[in-house]
């Protein structure tokens, strides 16, 4: 599209008059314009960095953006930019920012920016629009859709700005909107004319607003703290589930705190893990089918109880069958007082943010909180142990081909060794093993599909959690899940991110060994080419690629990749045999009740 022009007049000779109308300017030092009030006000409220895609009408902004020292990072594609934003979002708590272009880039962000709504990230997706007036008559604009209506139902909040003077608010709405109670996405509608305005410069600037505490600290009530301790009080088999809430909520210290205090067994979901190291005694992964059904009391810190937990209910919890709640009684933490009760009953909720409830707990249980019975500890100890033992067993093979387990058991040690770096994780098999194999050790390092399980996040994570830390990332990616962000290499070459992206390679979806039925050409609707070299991909870019067959080459490459922190792409070849359908979720696949 290169030859369309903006049908916007220029910044320099329009000037928007309170009444909202445009009329002529001369050229003025002391004038803004829509550009430029946008760009203050992020940074007037400590936005530093910008994940997007150019094209009309944002590209001056990008570029402005940049020459106002914003860190531009720029994408091939925008849900890449969007989950991008979404994951800046939760690593920093503060709104991650995404900017698109209209219509189809605009369509594009949205699955990030739904997404981070379901994950409670907090982000702003930032559309350009096209002409109001062609769009609401639909008169056939260029790009021309009607953005807001559209995100609207998909986000926390959705807003629009058509006058330069009122862009302060509507920054000041966004930002409140994703980062305050629970986090989520928002989207904010910036028609193409809003940037071309102009306004007095003093008038823009006494316009900003700078966000004073933009997500309030929401405290629990004493009688609620008491009800949840009463119920911890006169549990024998006690539990917590620790939720991607509670590392979002960067509590850290009060929640190993509070564990180490009661000295009550632990579960982390998936992106809590290394809230304490995994491999902490209290931790009862090992033992997860074990304590979930065994719990009496069962205590959520930013966990809901969604399809991750079963809904709290069904054999999973000890009940009869998947409708049947067990015997446990729920503790809640959580800061949105509608979640409690969504799937059972909650007998203590407990609404206010993860640290200002786990400080008042911490307050009310004191110095001698009795630990759990030695009789519960010990059951799950002994499970643990034979689990860990099992598993070690399972590591120290060494087959051929390699197999999830055995270049696992590499990426472990990996970790092990470097327990600052980011891990990114995203496939079925190459997720699930990957979650259970490799341990964590520190707070918010592991990044992942989430709620949704979604594919595509991994790139875009990958290339905000280096450019957010700076740190080195480690991105573990089944071979159909790299596709879906899998262009991005180039992104991540072009600003030279410390990414060593790993390449689980089945050759296909869960596994590379379907055929088809018929015995006609085509493969297998879930077989990819067979022996792809995604270690290729990356040279094109002037990346590290390395083709890895066996343990010792991927430990070799892996290792070679964190001490140059050069973009790096290993191809690790997975035996095609090895997965499972939709590795550990595969009862989640509707079997047809036709009789075959
Ligand atoms: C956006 C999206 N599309 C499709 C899916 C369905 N899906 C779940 S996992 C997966 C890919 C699994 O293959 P791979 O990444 O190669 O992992 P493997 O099991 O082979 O290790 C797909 C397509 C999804 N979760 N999200
Ligand atoms: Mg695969």
């Amino acid at each position: 599209m290169g030859t369309v022009e903006p049908q916007v007049a220029s910044g320099q000779d329009v000037k928007v008059m309170s009444s909202g109308q445009i009329v002529a300017n001369a050229h003025s030092q002391d004038v803004t314009d829509g550009f430029h009030l946008v760009i203050d006000a992020l940074k007037l409220n400590g936005i530093d960095t910008i994940f997007g895609l150019p094209g009309i009408p944002i590209t001056d902004f990008t570029r402005m953006a940049q020459a106002a020292g914003l860190r531009v990072i720029s994408f091939r594609h925008e849900q890449n930019a969007g989950n991008a934003a979404a994951i800046a979002g939760f690593m920093t708590q503060k709104p991650g920012i995404c900017l698109t272009v209209s219509a189809p880039g605009f369509l594009n962000g949205l699955t990030a920016l739904a997404n981070a709504t379901v994950n409670c990230f907090p982000m702003i997706l930032i559309s350009g629009s096209s002409e109001r007036e062609i769009v609401d008559l639909q008169q056939g604009d260029y790009e021309e859709m009607d953005q807001l209506a559209i995100a609207k139902p998909l986000c926390k909040a959705a807003f629009r700005v058509l006058q330069a003077e009122d862009i302060g608010v509507g920054i000041a709405r966004a930002i409140r909107a994703a980062v305050s109670g629970r986090p989520g996405g928002v989207y904010l509608d910036l028609p193409a004319k809003l940037f071309a305005q102009t306004l007095d410069a003093e008038a823009g600037k006494k316009s900003l607003i700078k966000v004073v505490d933009p997500a309030p600290k929401q405290i629990p009530g004493a009688d609620a703290v008491k009800r949840a301790v009463d119920l911890l009080k006169g549990a024998t088999k006690p539990l917590i589930v620790l939720g991607k809430g509670a590392a979002y909520a960067q509590a850290d210290t009060e929640i190993r705190s509070f564990i180490e205090k009661t000295g009550i067994p632990y579960l982390p979901m998936s992106m809590a893990k290394g809230l304490l190291p995994d491999t902490h005694e209290q931790s009862a992964s090992a033992a997860r089918s074990y304590v979930l059904p065994e719990a009496d009391v069962v205590m959520l810190i930013g966990a809901r109880l969604n399809w991750l937990l079963s809904h709290g209910k069904g054999k999973t919890w000890g009940g009869k069958d998947h409708k049947d709640w067990g015997g446990q009684k729920f503790i809640q933490i959580d800061i949105s007082p509608q979640e409690m009760d969504s799937n059972v009953r909650i007998d203590a909720p407990l609404v206010g943010d993860v640290g200002s409830c786990v400080s008042a707990l911490l307050a009310v249980i004191g110095s001698n909180w009795a630990k759990p019975p030695a009789e519960w500890l010990n059951a799950i100890a002994e499970r643990k142990n034979k689990n860990i033992a099992k598993m070690a067993e399972t590591l120290a093979k060494n087959p051929t081909p390699m197999n999830f387990h055995s270049a696992l058991n590499v990426v472990r040690d990996i970790v092990k060794a470097n327990p600052d770096a980011i891990l990114v994780n995203e496939g079925a098999n190459a997720l699930d093993f990957t979650r259970s194999i490799v341990d964590m050790y520190k707070p918010r390092k592991r990044l992942d599909v989430g709620t949704w399980g979604i594919m595509g996040i991994g790139m875009g994570f990958s290339v905000a959690a280096a450019v957010v830390s700076g740190l080195q990332v480690i991105a573990i990616e089944g071979d159909s899940a790299f596709g879906f962000s899998g262009m991005e290499v180039e992104t991540i070459c072009r600003y030279n991110l410390p990414v060593c992206v790993v390449v689980f390679n089945n050759n296909g979806v869960y596994r590379g060994t379907d055929v088809n039925p018929t015995g006609g050409p085509d493969v297998a609707p879930t077989v990819f080419v067979k022996g792809a070299r995604y270690d290729k991909l990356i040279e094109a870019f002037g990346g590290v690629g390395v083709h890895a067959t066996t343990p010792a080459d991927l430990r070799k490459a892996m290792e070679e990749a964190i001490r140059s922190r050069k973009p790096t792409l290993i191809n690790a070849v997975i035996d095609e045999t090895a997965g499972t359908e939709s590795g550990r979720i595969t009862s989640l696949n509707p079997t047809s009740g036709k009789k075959k």
